[in-house]
């Protein structure tokens, strides 16, 4: 069956179900985004034309919301509590039905083990019962309770789950003996699946897949009633829970010598003493709500926590600028609280990455919130800066139902290592050192190799300097590194090729390799292929990485990847 694109919502909105206020919290958006959803579902239509896609029968398990994981969510909807996951799941599921996917949901261990047709209680009998869907999405609870009921199902069929994971998963946290040997054993990791099953809520790392989530896009027409209605004097505090305001004295009264402060805090009878006097606090607004005080405000300013969330992003789709503390050092799983045991070691420069290094200023501003007078110049100027409304294409709708069409069309991680290019390991190899003799490029006689997604001929290799991660050192060349490409570079040829002097070579299970060690000029080789990293680096290390293009504001996709 073909899959068609659909523009009317109800029945995805009866397929959510009902009760739970994280359930009604999500269903209040979709019903909101229905008029966006329909548009970016023509507009891609427009775009694919004719080809071929297939109806695939999914199954979207919510784990966190099942009262078996404890649904600790729910009840703090309306009290200030995350809604960044439920913004993020409400998005998916619409992206999923809009594109004309079959649908079922399911928030319960029980639904859950009625529709992979496991007989309650029987989770451990060694049968392998056909399953009924070509997709799975979950979440990290979700995927514990499959594993406890599917018995060997859960092994064979694993390569169609996809893991709904917030901050994301490195290679080194997810294959569980390397993690076991070296101290990358978390609560969450060590699952040996393919790293890009894992889809996380920003681009954090190329290692894992980006599924995002979408914010409101405005015509021309809003566009220009919100700079009309601006308020240069208007501030919204980032934090919808007292405790994020908790020390912040200081900021906040530097901030209302010049700016009117507004909170959408919640509280049950009183004034959280956390909120000055001289805030307007709204109390929690409902998401509607919110997006009309932002776009009334000048300023969306950000006290360090939440990490990570998509209001931000919503503040400069509404023309706001976000202002946001650097953090320094910044923050990682090895020294702060709230990343401890995530299975990354990523460090987080600022409260909201993303924002500062794929928008940036005008909209976003980066300062030290120790350096007072830093701060106050920064809230100074901001009044005085005029910035349009913006939302990286990749946070349209559109942006997300193109980039989840190319998942479903391309990801395969149940076909098996990737074929071996031709000639890989002789003469004859698929890359050529480029004219300038920095890097590797696809020759150009040779084809990009059948059924390899993103398509090979976008690789581009280089040898990073000691100490860089492969991450940064694709983005210095302007490129992203797509770990796809590692079984391609991981070849004594291509330390030959980028003529480095290896005296010998050896192959290893490390997520640094393929790399050259400077002391002793030994190349090294990667032996585990799910240990390919674009995350990690040391300073023994010269990584050999591989880069590929990206389509501007979507850098999950290259050039040649729909
Ligand atoms: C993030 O979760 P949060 O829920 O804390 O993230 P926010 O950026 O605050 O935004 C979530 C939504 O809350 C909405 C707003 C956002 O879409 O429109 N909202 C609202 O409805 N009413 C209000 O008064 C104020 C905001 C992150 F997303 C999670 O993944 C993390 O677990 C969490 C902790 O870092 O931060």
């Amino acid at each position: 069956v073909q899959a068609v694109f659909r523009s009317n919502l109800s029945h995805l909105l009866e397929l959510m179900g009902s009760g739970k206020e994280s359930l009604i919290f999500m269903k209040k958006r979709t019903r909101r985004f229905t008029a966006q959803w329909t548009k970016a579902a023509k507009h891609l239509a427009q775009k694919l034309g004719d080809i071929r896609r297939d109806q695939k029968q999914i199954l979207v398990h919510i784990g966190f919301l099942t009262e078996e994981s404890g649904d600790v969510f729910s009840p703090r909807v309306l009290k200030g509590g995350p809604l960044g996951e439920m913004v993020q799941w409400a998005d998916i599921l619409a992206a999923l039905y809009v594109l004309g996917h079959s649908l079922r949901i399911t928030v319960s261990l029980k639904e859950l083990q009625s529709n992979l047709g496991v007989p309650p209680g029987r989770g451990n009998c060694p049968l392998t019962v056909p399953l009924p869907f070509d997709l799975i999405y979950t979440d990290y609870h979700g995927l514990q309770q499959m594993k406890q009921h599917m018995g060997l199902s859960f092994k064979k069929y694993r390569c169609r789950i996809r893991v709904i994971d917030t901050f994301g998963t490195e290679p080194a946290y997810n294959h569980e003996e390397y993690a076991t040997l070296h101290g990358y054993r978390t609560n969450w990791g060590y699952w040996n699946l393919n790293p890009k099953q894992f889809m996380t809520m920003f681009p954090h790392t190329p290692d894992n897949s980006f599924m995002g989530f979408v914010s409101e896009e405005l015509n021309e027409t809003e566009k220009q009633l919100i700079k009309d209605s601006k308020a240069s004097n208007m501030a919204v505090v980032y934090g919808k829970e007292a405790s994020i305001w908790k020390g912040k004295e200081k900021f906040l009264a530097i901030l209302n010598k010049y700016m009117e402060i507004h909170g959408t805090v919640y509280y049950e009878s009183q004034r959280p003493p956390e909120v000055p006097a001289f805030v307007k606090n709204h109390g929690l607004l409902p998401q509607p709500e919110f997006q009309q005080l932002l776009r009334k405000a000048k300023l969306f300013i950000g006290f360090g926590f939440p990490y990570e969330g998509p209001a931000p992003l919503e503040a400069i789709a509404n023309g706001c600028i976000f202002l946001q503390s650097r953090f320094s050092p910044p923050h990682s799983s090895l020294n702060h609280e709230f990343f401890r045991g995530k299975p990354t070691s990523r460090e987080v420069f600022s409260q909201h990455p993303y924002a500062e290094n794929f928008i940036g200023k005008p909209h976003v501003w980066t300062v030290d919130y120790n350096n007072s007078e830093e701060f106050e110049a920064a809230v100074k100027a901001i009044m005085n800066t005029q910035v349009e409304p913006y939302l990286p294409y990749e946070y349209t709708c559109v942006g997300m139902l193109e980039r989840i069409h190319a998942y479903i069309q391309h990801q395969d991680f149940c076909a098996g290592p990737s074929p071996v290019p031709p000639g890989a390991h002789t003469a004859q190899s698929p890359f050529v050192l480029a004219p300038n003799a920095t890097h590797l490029e696809w020759a150009q006689n040779i084809s990009s190799i059948v059924g390899v997604w993103p398509p090979t001929n976008s690789l581009r290799a280089w040898l990073a300097a000691p100490g860089r991660a492969c991450t940064d050192a694709c983005l210095d060349h302007g490129l992203v590194c797509e770990p796809s490409f590692f079984p391609y570079l991981n070849s004594q040829d291509a330390f030959l090729k980028l003529q480095v002097p290896c005296d010998s070579t050896e192959w290893e299970m490390h997520h640094l390799y393929p790399a050259f060690a400077q002391p002793g000029q030994e190349c090294y080789l990667q032996k585990e292929p799910l240990l390919f990293s674009c995350a990690g680096a040391s300073t023994k290390y010269q990584r050999l990485c591989p880069c590929r293009d990206f389509l501007k504001g979507q850098v999950a996709l290259c050039q040649g990847c729909l």
